[in-house]
């Protein structure tokens, strides 16, 4: 690349070879120069800048002049552009919208938030994966960040929680662990977000306080099928306190307005080769539709007599309290209406603390809180560089901040005035005071013998795990195990499975023996030694399956439409119709990303050729084949795959006639049960998306 000009003479764009002109040529052929109202491009010095594709130097050929100021600029800023990854949680996405209050909890909380119906606070969420580095892949079985800033006229409240109501480990001296544990190995640096893997599974297999959470993540909670379809929850029990000084605890829900829903686990694999970004686009894209994604705030609200009597200790994060036990009171929505305008400043740069908590709202003293206390303000400190990350614009209260604290590195909110410290004899111009009115902890009693120690009510580790597996349907269940035999079948260590096995025998007999066949496991091990036996009282909990809670609704689900040229311009339209009229959207696939003619004359542009767009991107499949690209398609293999993958992952499938030829091809034309529904004509549609509203034939999985 040293020799300027081409041999066949040709200018490359942009770039004047030989001369020092700079705004004379033909197209754009030389450098583009601001005119009108195109901004002059400068340093960060703001001095203009002449030249931006060339460094500097002696000659046309020679070394380069050290006092090439903007190209040193330039490098160096790239050379820093970026800030450490999350050392969990590095993958994410966030939003801006709003959280509005339904109704006055003024008799619980004196949280300014809570006090006034109607009223709306800003918020930025972000959601995230776990184990994955910044640019692993959407779904990864893994758990998911969802973390709230909501900022109020007291200050910001950050409710940092995950998609699973419970955590892997009771006390956060072994945080590091089980995360050194779920990320890459060291020695190789891989696998990447992904617990299949011996030494997830070898720590798991030693900490039996796991297993409840074991339980969630190998269920279809770990591949929701985007964040607005997924739950959230505090994990911790907070303290709400209202203005008398009460203290009444809680434990804070986020319920999906479009109902829960997840992937299968082999579908999972395929989006994300076919879309690695599959949730970010699908929550910016809602959002940029106007489909705003909806949550509200549920609270469950208990006081002291519950906890003492409760099964379990509320202060264990590795237990729940069953929604039919103490019942979810919705306080709240929260809205997400608007994307960032740069991800690296909002959603890398957003810094999350748990000890972010205001006047109203207090600790409880489960240890695994009290470790994220410590925790998040020191990352955040790592990560953002210095003390002054409030000053960031997505981390500054939106409420008035007043106080003392000064300089540091990129400090850009500066006091003015003489004082800087208090008390002082200023008066008026001494600058901000305490006042009653500020954040009081609640003056919990507290006394004991300084130790470590694990309470003896956090004994019992596996008689919620089992709760949770018996409130899912059949179908969750077999997810469940198949999950369970997937990521051991990834761990060479024949006794790192058998001791998993060993554990799920404590936790349902049925369970183990099926991961045991699914792994060819000889011999039964005997069940791991429990501190504490396994209840087998505690009844069923509906609220933790996710299909026995199915919306039965295609509310802000998606339509993929594949068409041909020729395709039924009627049919086509009444599709797009019904989708309408059931909040669904469509997504037309074709064989050409240039689109195909309808039966009317009328071009159907494409969203997606049909490679690029295999079925696991979508809910529900439309395939209107018309009669004279019926073999053709059926040739293609990504057109095989695609109505394949559909059946298998038991999605509703609506055809034309001319599809059977592909159908046959793929395999399933002889197999074609309630879910795939034929479209003589027009008339068919609406049926056929009626019938959708299941969103899953799981029929079709035990047939
Ligand atoms: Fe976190 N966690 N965590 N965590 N966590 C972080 O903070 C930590 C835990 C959660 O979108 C870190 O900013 C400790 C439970 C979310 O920016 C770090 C312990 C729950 C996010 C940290 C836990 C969470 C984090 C890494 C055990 C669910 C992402 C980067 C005592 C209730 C927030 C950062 C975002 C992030 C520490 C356990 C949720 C290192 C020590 C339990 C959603 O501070």
């Amino acid at each position: 690349m040293a020799r300027s000009k081409s041999s066949n003479g040709q200018k490359r764009s942009n770039v004047q070879y030989g001369e020092e002109q700079v705004t004379s040529g033909e197209g754009g052929e030389t450098h583009q120069i601001a005119e009108g109202n195109i901004p002059i491009l400068t340093t960060q010095q703001g001095v203009p800048v002449s030249d931006d594709q060339n460094t500097l130097r002696i000659g046309a050929r020679g070394p380069a002049a050290m006092e090439d100021f903007h190209f040193r600029e330039k490098i160096f800023h790239f050379d820093h552009e970026r800030i450490p990854e999350r050392v969990v949680h590095a993958r994410g996405f966030g939003a801006h919208g709003f959280f509005e209050t339904y109704e006055s909890l003024s008799d619980i909380t004196s949280a300014d938030i809570f006090q006034r119906a109607g009223e709306k606070t800003p918020a930025f969420v972000r959601f995230s994966t776990v184990a994955g580095n910044k640019g692993s892949v959407d779904l990864a079985r893994d758990v998911r960040g969802f973390a709230v800033k909501l900022y109020t006229q007291q200050g910001n409240w950050d409710i940092v929680g995950n998609n699973i109501p419970v955590f892997f480990i009771q006390d956060p001296m072994k945080f590091p662990d089980v995360v050194h544990a779920v990320k890459e190995e060291p020695d190789r640096g891989f696998p990447q977000a992904a617990s299949a893997h011996d030494n997830f599974w070898d720590f798991i297999s030693l900490m039996p306080e796991s297993m409840h959470m074991i339980m969630w993540v190998m269920s279809d909670r770990a591949i929701p099928r985007s964040f607005r379809f997924m739950e959230g929850f505090g994990v911790h029990t907070f303290r709400l306190v209202n203005a008398a000084g009460k203290s009444t605890f809680v434990k804070f829900h986020w319920k999906p307005k479009l109902g829960m829903q997840s992937v299968v686990w082999n579908e999972a694999v395929k989006i994300n080769g076919a879309d690695a970004d599959f949730h970010r686009r699908d929550l910016w894209n809602s959002i940029q539709m106007g489909d705003f994604p909806e949550w509200e705030l549920g609270l469950q609200l208990f006081d002291e007599e519950f906890a003492d009597k409760f099964d379990f200790d509320v202060l264990d994060a590795t237990k729940l309290i069953p929604e039919e036990q103490v019942p979810i009171r919705r306080v709240g929505r929260l809205v997400l209406d608007r994307c960032v305008d740069n991800f690296f400043a909002e959603t890398e740069q957003v810094a999350f603390c748990t000890q972010n908590i205001v006047p109203g709202v207090d600790f409880s003293n489960d240890p695994l809180l009290q470790g994220r206390n410590f925790s998040y303000l020191d990352t955040q400190i790592k990560r953002l560089g210095g003390p002054n990350f409030t000053h960031i614009p997505i981390n500054a209260p939106k409420c008035p901040m007043h106080h003392f604290q000064q300089d540091g590195h990129m400090a850009m909110k500066n006091p003015v005035g003489r004082a800087n410290y208090e008390p002082n004899s200023w008066g008026d111009e001494g600058g901000p005071r305490e006042s009653p009115q500020g954040f009081h902890s609640y003056p919990a009693e507290e006394a004991g013998a300084k130790r470590r120690l694990r309470s003896e009510t956090f004994a019992d580790h596996y008689s919620q795990a089992r709760q949770f597996y018996i409130s899912q349907t059949a179908v969750e269940q077999t997810h469940i195990a198949d999950a369970l035999v997937f990521e051991l079948s990834k761990v060479e260590r024949p006794a790192i499975r058998s001791r998993v096995v060993a554990h799920l025998l404590n936790i349902h007999e049925t369970l183990a023996q099926n991961v045991a066949d699914g792994l060819g496991l000889k011999e039964l091990p005997k069940p791991a030694q429990a501190a504490k036996p396994t209840r087998q009282d505690l009844k069923a909990s509906p609220a933790l399956s996710i299909l026995k809670n199915s919306p039965k609704s295609l509310k802000g689900r998606k339509i993929g439409v594949l068409v041909t040229d020729g395709v039924d311009a009627k049919l086509f339209s009444a599709i797009q119709e019904a989708a309408e009229n059931e909040g669904a959207v469509i997504e037309v696939i074709a064989p050409l990303i240039g689109g195909v003619q309808a039966s009317d004359g009328t071009w159907i542009e494409a969203k997606q050729k049909l490679e690029g767009g295999p079925s696991v991107l979508y809910d529900v499949v439309a395939l209107l084949v018309s009669d004279d690209s019926a073999a053709m398609l059926a040739k293609k293999a990504a057109a095989r795959d695609f109505v394949a993958d559909a059946f298998a992952h038991s999605k509703f499938i609506g055809y034309t006639p001319a599809t059977v030829a592909l159908l046959q091809k793929a395999g399933i034309g002889d197999s074609l049960d309630k879910a795939c529904i034929a479209l003589n004509g027009a008339g068919d549609a609406s049926k056929f998306v009626t019938a959708s509203r299941d969103l899953r034939f799981w029929d079709r999985q035990t047939n």
